[in-house]
């Protein structure tokens, strides 16, 4: 099971999140050669906004991925039953039923007889100090960076309501990504895994928040402008305290 890897050896973990948009067969094929030389841990597919079919990038990518494909949906069009797994988001942090039961509904019967694995996620957009994609296309507020309580208190519900990962998001591109004291203020809180993602430039960004406490971080623009970049962020993971 990928969640049991996941929390097994309490080791940490970087997703690399590839939008299908954002690529031709080609360079999906080099960008999943390169996940595999850097050892990337979990290869995420999806995005608020994709317009190519979701299964064909997914069979492209586990045609060569060594590591586990995840779905990351941000819409029902981004549904697959060829992925090893989805991200079973609820955005936790919105008040728009539609994301946080509705499509879930409509998802529900498919991704029963898909066979894929299901990994109730706790989705926690916090502001970036610019307007995200999510929060455009999910019709949510992030909650504001300045009201770490409020993000705690939503992180904390969300595993009381049985999810069993919290990703706190910035949104893809995000000016300013979530912050050392937030991931660490979570991290305290909560008992299950934490993931980040948003914003994160570079290997220092990378060292930091792991070390704030975060278990999986999400990359995703920074490797898409600068593929070379994604052998310097997983350099981190031997570096972290
Ligand atoms: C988006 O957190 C992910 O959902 C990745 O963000 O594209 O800014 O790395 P970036």
């Amino acid at each position: 099971m990928i969640y049991d890897s996941l929390i097994a050896k309490k080791a940490k973990k970087i997703a690399l999140l590839i939008d299908p948009d954002k690529h031709t067969d080609n360079s999906l094929a080099e960008t999943v050669a390169l996940a595999n030389k850097t050892n990337v841990d979990i290869i995420l597919v999806g995005g608020s906004l994709v317009s190519k079919p979701i299964e064909h990038a997914v069979e492209t990518i586990k045609k060569t991925a060594v590591s586990p494909v995840i779905l990351f949906p941000g819409s029902l069009l981004q549904l697959s039953d060829k992925a090893d797994g989805i991200l079973l988001l609820s955005l936790i942090s919105g008040r728009n039923p539609d994301y946080l039961i509705g499509n879930h509904v409509l998802a529900a019967p498919f991704l029963k007889s898909s066979g894929i694995e299901i990994i109730p996620t706790g989705y926690i957009l916090v502001d970036g100090k610019s307007v995200s994609s999510v929060e455009y296309i999910s019709g949510t507020r992030p909650i504001p960076v300045e009201k770490p309580d409020i993000i705690i208190a939503t992180a904390l519900a969300g595993e009381m309501l049985g999810h069993k990962l919290i990703y706190l998001e910035a949104g893809s591109g995000a000016n300013m990504r979530v912050n050392e004291k937030l991931v660490a203020g979570v991290r305290e809180k909560i008992s299950i895994p934490l993931m980040a993602g948003g914003g994160i430039r570079s290997a220092s960004d990378a060292l930091n928040l792991f070390n704030a406490g975060a278990d999986i971080l999400v990359i995703g623009s920074v490797i898409e402008e600068n593929p070379g970049m994604l052998e310097k962020i997983m350099s981190v993971k031997a570096k972290i305290r």
